[in-house]
């Protein structure tokens, strides 16, 4: 089976958490980064949707939208949970972490600003930090004993505002930075981290 390929542009953004769950579980895959700012022609005439990220797995199977390509590794990789209440709770839990970073970008108004810092991060942050220090099964990981694409979508998204606002979110919430610490302790994602170029965003 060929390597898988993931297209993106040379940023997190939509093509971080993909890259922490192929990364995490070793796998191979070509990491392709668009230096360009919009999609080149002959690239978008292939995607479904003109847009990025697009992940290629061989010939026969390519899947596009971001929420589509983790739901895909994740069945790949059994992120799903262990009983259907759990496979809610994680979607839950992606779904909201979703909202807070695509959030991040959209700050383009004094409103959007005011409504994301004061509303939309105290919020969801303060959510996940319940659903992590009630976790009776596990302090490392949201749902159930096990690791969930909701460990990855949250561990983006904490590493994404830790990097661009620092720490100034999380001063009363310790147990995300605890577990934004403990999810780099697995050897291929520190590995993943220590060789990440800087990017603009
Ligand atoms: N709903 C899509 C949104 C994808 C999207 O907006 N991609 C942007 C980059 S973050 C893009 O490709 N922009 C270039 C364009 O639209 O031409 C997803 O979640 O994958």
């Amino acid at each position: 089976m060929s390597v898988p390929t993931l297209y993106y542009f040379d940023g997190r953004g939509l093509g971080e958490t993909p890259r922490l769950i192929l990364n995490y579980f070793g796998q191979e895959f070509k990491d392709v980064r668009i230096q360009e700012s919009t999609v080149p022609a002959d690239l978008k005439a292939k995607t479904p949707y003109g847009q990025l990220p697009w992940y290629v797995e061989d010939d026969q199977f390519s899947v596009a939208q971001s929420v589509a390509i983790n739901h895909y590794l994740s069945l790949k990789y059994k992120l799903q949970g262990n009983s259907i209440r759990d496979q809610a709770i994680v979607l839950e839990l992606v779904h909201a972490a979703n909202e807070l970073l695509t959030g991040y970008w959209s700050q383009d108004t004094d409103t959007k600003k005011e409504k994301y810092q004061k509303v939309t991060v105290p919020t969801i942050l303060k959510r996940f930090n319940h659903v992590l220090t009630n976790n009776k099964q596990s302090s490392n990981h949201f749902v159930g004993d096990a690791l969930t694409l909701a460990d990855f979508s949250i561990f983006n998204v904490i590493d994404y505002l830790v990097w661009n606002t620092q720490n100034t979110h999380f001063t009363d919430l310790p147990a995300l930075l605890q577990f934004h610490k403990e999810f780099q302790t697995n050897t291929n994602i520190s590995n993943y981290i220590k060789k990440r170029v800087d990017t603009d965003f």
